[in-house]
């Protein structure tokens, strides 16, 4: 009787300690994180695939590249208002256009193109680029910025003023930071994969950003001139999906051959 009335005391005050711990920041995270990484937490999200890592033979590699035009009427989306925060409009010589639909001379920009299918189950090794979102005249760039799953993207502040990065997932850990002109970058890794992540700024509302991130390393987002390339790629039949966040989604088949290098072009349009 009293060994169970002494259990009963060690679990409640265990439970305690763990609510505790469990409010109390970034050790706790950091430890939620590692195991979702390994698939304890695993509930809805895309986790790492098991098994070994392929390294795929450059002298077999295969490449995918293309350009994401655009036809019709690019909408039309009002200039961004700073005007609640005097710092952000100095730094900027007048209007500020909105980087929600980026359209050059047909092309368009910031579309994510990914293998969505035709990978599944196969684990690669993780990229090794430096992915940096900055923020820079309260605003952050790029737009949007893809990584592979288990690769940290590199937040930096280039401006004088203090931003609050705010990434809003559905199938990872919400979380916030300040970050003051000075703070050191912060480095976050994402353990699950999740397309469309938003990232606001709880002090500058206008600021928007959309963070990608793919299980593999098979990705690549839209330059200034609506231009992308996917390389090392094994060859096989794979689905080519593009996603803007604005505009949807578009998907393409593709089969490539061993050294076969694939135009895919897309089209979006109004
Ligand atoms: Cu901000």
């Amino acid at each position: 009787m009293f060994k169970n009335k002494l259990g009963g005391a060690l679990a409640a005050l265990a439970a305690a300690v763990a609510l505790v711990y469990a409010c109390g920041g970034d050790d706790y995270f950091e430890e939620y994180d590692t195991k979702i990484a390994a698939g304890g937490e695993a509930s809805g999200g895309e986790t790492a695939a098991a098994g070994p890592v392929i390294n795929v033979d450059p002298a077999t590699a295969a490449t995918v590249r293309g350009v994401i035009n655009f036809e019709g009427d690019v909408p039309r989306i009002p200039p961004v208002n700073m005007s609640a925060e005097p710092d952000c409009v100095e730094m900027h010589g007048g209007r500020v256009a909105s980087d929600r639909v980026v359209v050059n001379d047909g092309k368009l920009q910031h579309a994510l193109v990914w293998i969505s299918k035709g990978l599944e189950g196969k684990r690669f090794p993780v990229r090794g680029d430096l992915v940096t979102l900055d923020q820079k005249g309260c605003i952050y760039r790029p737009h949007v910025v893809a990584v592979q799953q288990g690769q940290a993207i590199n937040i930096t502040n280039s401006d004088p003023t203090t931003h609050n990065v705010h990434p809003l997932p559905k199938d990872n850990r919400e979380w916030n930071k300040s970050q003051t002109s000075s703070a050191p970058a912060i480095d976050y890794t994402f353990p699950r994969a999740e397309l469309k992540i938003p990232v606001k700024c709880n002090i500058h509302p206008w600021m928007q950003a959309y963070i990608h991130v793919i299980e593999h390393p098979y990705f690549s987002v839209s330059g200034e001139d609506g231009s992308f390339e996917i390389a090392n790629l094994p060859p096989g039949a794979y689905t080519l999906q593009a996603i803007h966040e604005q505009l949807g989604e578009k998907e393409i088949e593709i089969t490539v051959g061993a050294s076969e290098t694939k135009e895919a072009d897309f089209l979006f349009g109004s």
